[in-house]
């Protein structure tokens, strides 16, 4: 019952028992609007993965670390134009005394539209790191100076414009935190997603629709094929729709190297 083998149990014991991660993943979070993450990081998967113990989150208030009485973060940019631009100082100061509140070393993320598109292969590789440090923007930009200085890795959602960095970091928390390991109930969602399933060639295939009862809704049948109970040919349909949507709704996904 005690040996220690038992007690350590191997990953396989992990997904099936539930045992949480030895050590959380931990997430610190930098913004002028810490309230905007409490719902997100307390409710749905990123709740649960901090129930149980696989991720720590702490949101810090930049503006704690403003160096003047009106706790004062931004300011006019030189050379003119619209908007307040995120000051060094504070900016700075809240990494340096973040990261030493922390034996691990962080990777550190600046959410930004100049940064690299988010991709699933991305997601995969932070879901593997010990220790995350994202910073969110919420102004025309931030100091290029800090940035030079902090040497982050800089990452946007995608080619659309949302008013500030919140929302793209909890977006970003979201997806790793459901990879770390017996996060979601079932170990195989994960690995049954769209962007998860590859065709022969390693390049991703959208999911497969699905169906529950009733068997006939509004004149609308299900499949044939999903009541029948012939498994392989279950298994044969639903890739052979996982190629034709994407062919059809994402051929560049067809396109790119796998
Ligand atoms: C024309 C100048 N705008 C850049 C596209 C200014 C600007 C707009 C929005 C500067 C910052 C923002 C706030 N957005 C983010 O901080 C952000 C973001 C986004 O807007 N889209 C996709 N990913 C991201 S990550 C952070």
């Amino acid at each position: 019952m005690n040996e220690p083998h038992e007690r350590l149990g191997s990953d396989k014991d992990r997904s099936r028992e539930r045992v949480p991660p030895e050590r959380p993943m931990r997430i610190d979070i930098l913004t002028i609007f810490p309230e905007m993450f409490e719902t997100t990081l307390s409710t749905s998967i990123p709740g649960r993965a901090r129930e149980f113990g696989a991720v720590e989150y702490q949101v810090h208030d930049i503006r704690r670390w403003a160096d003047n009485k009106h706790r004062k973060v931004d300011d006019r940019p030189f050379g003119g134009g619209p908007g307040m631009v995120l000051m060094c100082q504070p900016l700075m100061d809240c990494v340096e005394a973040v990261e030493a509140m922390d034996d691990r070393t962080a990777t550190r993320i600046l959410l930004t539209p100049q940064g690299e598109r988010l991709e699933q292969a991305r997601v995969n590789d932070l879901a593997t790191t010990e220790r995350l440090l994202l910073i969110a923007g919420h102004y025309e930009g931030i100091d290029e100076r800090v940035i030079d200085e902090l040497a982050p890795l800089q990452v946007s959602i995608g080619d659309f414009v949302v008013s500030g960095g919140e929302l793209p970091a909890m977006l970003l928390v979201d997806a790793i935190v459901r990879l770390q390991p017996s996060v979601l109930g079932h170990e195989l969602s994960a690995a049954e997603d769209s962007f998860s399933v590859t065709d022969e060639s390693g390049r991703p295939l959208l999911d497969c629709p699905h169906y529950t009862r009733p068997r006939a809704w509004r004149g609308r049948e299900v499949p044939e094929v999903l009541l029948g109970g012939d498994h392989a040919a279950i298994e044969q349909w639903r890739l052979q729709q996982r190629v034709d949507r994407t062919r059809v709704k994402r051929p560049d996904l067809e396109q790119r190297d796998p």
